[in-house]
């Protein structure tokens, strides 16, 4: 493979095929470009695989997997201890990969690298631990003896690539499987190179990438009678799609999909300032493009006019600008066809009646023209708008103002979702009772987007099904066989 100068340092390949047993094929003819979403500029062109290159991958992943699967969970743990090695003496170029592929800033593609290496930590240390469980019975044991599952299919999103390929691959290769992983179209660099490090850590046809369109190499790796189980991170709508798929073929399906978090704001919070930075930086941290973002925040009426005084000034402070500048706080957004969705929304939320406080339009960055910066964007919005009930994906709060107790509960589970959630206060027993009856996979007081290796992470509703980002992880990616033995025959 040539290097490609375009992006110097960077040691990006001009061009990139599937990386199917240990290697990487030649891209072939047919392929798709990476693009930098600020600049437009091209920086590589990548094989738009189909059903051919995932055969090929699941019949490498189910050879591979005889042995593998054999393989002791130290043994297991020391490679992923490994890998996470080879990531973080690789970071800065990785980081860099992904902030001109995706267009998010240097500051938050590096911290996405090192939540990847925690979680390759994480389950290197989990799976020592992950012990099967027996006890007597009458007449003899019983063993509860885990076994892995065979070759999963896995395919993520673009929004957060190093940590979604880090949540996919840690748990299943800490299990036993192996694995056949579709990056998103739109994000494949980063999970590409790292294949030049799994190439040199684990034995050839435990990890095969393969990169292509959703409806092509995507259905592909769903409908393929190889793959034992599936796990998928991207809309509901394309969950449901892969669910499915996996129905049809009886296989365990995964999924970690869309969210409309509340994040609720009580009257008696102690420092109004750090509230209203973290509910700022809960709504437009990964540009808004996160499933966990919260974006419906609810504020209480005692407080509200002094709040969104503080978070108009907040946003006006922002600098939104190129993502690999010093000091960038928003930067672009994915794509021309997200940021045409994301401002369609600020025209809805125009069209049903909400009030724009600030922002609401797209910024010209100098040099990044091509890109869609959007402004961070606030509504006063009502929770049954449609501009509070959908998912936007980009930097757009729809500020709620509430004074009832019990009818902002319900509104803020009068939702499909359920991700995350959060709730600012200082009364402790307010806090608990609160996150008790919010309907959502995760609740953080006081400290929004507070993610830590072993906290579970999945969704309540169409939010998704199972828990990743923590031990209860392996059991997604794991059978639980009972062997049962009487010490003594039958009596005749
Ligand atoms: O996601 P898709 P898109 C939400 C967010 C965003 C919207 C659309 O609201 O605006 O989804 O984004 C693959 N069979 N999230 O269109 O289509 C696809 O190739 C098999 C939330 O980018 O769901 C990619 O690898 N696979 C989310 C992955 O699915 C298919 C993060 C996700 O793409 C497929 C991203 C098919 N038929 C978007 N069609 C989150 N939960 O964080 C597509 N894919």
């Amino acid at each position: 493979m040539n290097i490609h100068a375009s992006v110097p340092g960077t040691g990006m390949e001009k061009s990139y095929g599937a990386f199917i047993n240990g290697e990487f094929l030649s891209a072939g003819s047919s392929t798709f470009p990476a693009v930098n979403p600020a600049t437009g500029q091209h920086l590589s062109d990548i094989a738009r695989c189909g059903a051919t290159e995932i055969d090929l991958a699941v019949k490498a992943a189910q050879a591979a997997f005889k042995s593998w699967s054999k393989t002791t969970y130290e043994q297991r743990s020391q490679l992923l201890y490994k890998l996470a090695d080879a990531v973080e003496a690789d970071l800065p170029r990785l980081a860099m990969i992904d902030a001109v592929d995706i267009g998010r800033t240097l500051f938050e593609t590096t911290l996405d690298h090192r939540f990847a290496i925690g979680q390759y930590r994480f389950f290197a240390a989990s799976i020592i631990s992950f012990e099967d469980f027996g006890k007597p019975i009458p007449g003899g044991y019983f063993i509860a003896r885990r076994q892995p599952i065979g070759v999963c299919g896995q395919i993520i999103p673009w929004n957060v690539p190093a940590i979604m390929a880090a949540f996919k691959l840690a748990p299943a290769l800490a299990a036993g499987n192996t694995v056949v992983l579709k990056p998103d179209e739109n994000a494949s660099l980063s999970t590409l190179e790292l294949c030049k490090h799994i190439a040199r850590i684990f034995p050839p046809g435990v990890v095969n990438v393969v990169p292509g369109v959703g409806e092509e190499a995507g259905a592909a790796l769903t409908a393929h009678p190889g793959v034992a189980k599936l796990a998928f991170t991207g809309s509901s709508e394309v969950g449901r799609i892969v669910s499915t798929a996996g129905a049809q073929r009886l296989v365990p399906v995964s999924l970690e999909l869309g969210g409309k978090s509340p994040n609720i704001v009580f009257p008696d919070v102690d420092n109004l300032d750090a509230v209203v930075d973290n509910a700022a930086f809960a709504g437009t941290y990964c540009n808004g493009q996160s499933c966990l973002a919260g974006t419906r925040l609810f504020v209480h009426d005692d407080i509200y006019n002094a709040f969104m005084d503080k978070l108009t000034a907040g946003f006006a402070r922002v600098k939104i600008g190129s993502p690999v500048e010093e000091g960038t706080k928003l930067s672009c957004l994915i794509s021309k066809a997200q940021g045409e969705k994301v401002l369609n929304y600020i025209e809805i939320g125009r069209g049903e009646g909400a009030n724009l406080v600030t922002g609401g339009a797209r910024a010209s960055i100098p040099g990044n023209e091509y890109g869609y910066f959007i402004q961070p964007t606030v509504f006063e919005a009502k929770n049954s708008m449609r501009i509070a009930q959908e998912e936007i994906f980009g930097p757009v709060i729809s500020v709620i103002r509430w004074k009832d107790y019990e009818t902002m509960i319900e509104e803020a589970n009068d939702v499909r979702y359920g991700l995350a959630s959060g709730i600012y206060t200082s009364n402790l027993g307010n806090a608990m009772k609160t996150a008790e009856r919010l309907e959502a996979g995760s609740v953080w007081i006081n400290q929004y987007f507070n993610l830590v290796d072993g906290t579970p992470f999945g969704g309540y509703k169409e939010s998704g099904i199972g828990r990743e980002y923590c031990r209860d992880t392996l059991n997604l990616y794991s059978h639980l066989k009972s062997i049962t033995m009487a010490y003594d025959l039958p009596p005749q």
